[in-house]
């Protein structure tokens, strides 16, 4: 908690790789007394030259200050660096990267430590973070309170959206719109294997895909939402889902034609298909979503 405007709250943070030698940055930048601990000592040598203050352990850091922040490689990492630390008494926020699963048995094992516990996910890459104007930010959930308290100094290094009690929901919105981004990757690589060996740029051929992306993406995305929360599938339909099965065998020609693996899209033709033998015809595509959740 910032008592006073001009003191700082203090921070303390494990691990200094990529993403925990930029957020660093920020908070010493804004001035927050910083205390730094990393596996191996000479990542922090930067960063002590810049005012942060090296501990020789984990638990050291852990002993500076009532904020304790951890951006490590895993789960494991996070178990294993904090394994010897007294946690009484603090407010450990994780930015490492977990399932939803392993948020939540953090977050208990935390509280056994008489420890309270934020979850977060990094919607940023390095270069994003202490640069508003890039639009990174942090998923956060666990306790409200808690981030209510901490807000200001979380917000230093990114954005912060809060996104509910549950410990694993950070995970959780990070993991789906880092799936979300894959499935895109996949879509738009299965499009530049299919001009790659043709007489076309794909420089001039990427503001061509961004475009369009971005134009699908937007509505379509928001309908998606709707019809999932309304239950109502067929309805405002623009593009129904017989008319988007019948163009199959065209984009599995072209990819034939053009000697392309259709390995990246085939998966989705298959489950629109099996959607469509449900008797869906009349849906656009919302229905796939249910035809993956297992037990549905
Ligand atoms: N970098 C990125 O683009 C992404 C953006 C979105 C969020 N991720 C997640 O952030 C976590 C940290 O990522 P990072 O980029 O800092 O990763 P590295 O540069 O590889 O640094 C890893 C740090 O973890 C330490 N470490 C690894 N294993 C252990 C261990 N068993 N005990 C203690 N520390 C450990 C490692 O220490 P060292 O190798 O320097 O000794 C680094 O400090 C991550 O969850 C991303 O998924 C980044």
């Amino acid at each position: 908690m910032t008592a006073n405007p001009i003191e700082k709250t203090p921070v303390t943070l494990l691990g200094l790789g990529a993403m925990g030698t930029a957020l660093a940055r920020t908070w010493l930048a804004a001035g927050h007394p910083l205390t730094v601990w990393n596996r191996t000592p000479a990542r922090a040598s930067g960063l002590v030259g810049e005012g942060a203050k090296p501990a020789g352990s984990a638990a050291e850091a852990v002993a500076a200050s009532t904020l304790v922040v951890v951006c490590l490689l895993d789960d494991t990492s996070v178990g294993e660096a904090l394994a010897d630390a007294d946690l009484t008494g603090k407010d450990l926020v994780n930015l490492t990267t977990t399932t939803p699963a392993q948020a939540r048995a953090r977050a208990e094992w935390a509280r056994e430590r008489g420890a309270r516990y934020l979850d977060g996910g990094i919607m940023a890459v390095p270069p994003m973070i202490g640069v508003p104007e890039a639009g990174g930010y942090v998923f956060y959930s666990g306790a409200s309170e808690l981030f209510a308290q901490h807000r200001e100094t979380l917000a230093v290094p990114a954005g912060t959206t809060y996104v509910g009690e549950d410990a694993g929901h950070a995970a959780l919105h990070d993991v789906a719109l880092l799936s979300a981004m894959y499935g895109m990757f996949a879509g738009v690589h299965h499009a530049f294997a299919l001009i790659r060996k043709e007489d076309i740029d794909p420089v001039a051929f990427a503001p061509l895909l961004v475009d369009w992306i971005t134009a699908m993406a937007g509505p379509s995305i928001t309908q998606t939402g709707r019809q999932l929360a309304s239950g109502t599938l067929a309805e405002d339909v623009v593009s129904n889902l017989a008319m988007q099965v019948a163009g199959v065998p065209t984009f599995l020609a072209t990819a034939d034609e053009q000697g392309v693996s259709p390995e990246l899209i085939s998966p989705y033709f298959e489950l629109m298909r099996r959607r469509l033998a449900l008797g869906s015809g009349e849906e656009g595509l919302t229905g796939v979503v249910d035809l993956l959740v297992r037990g549905e």
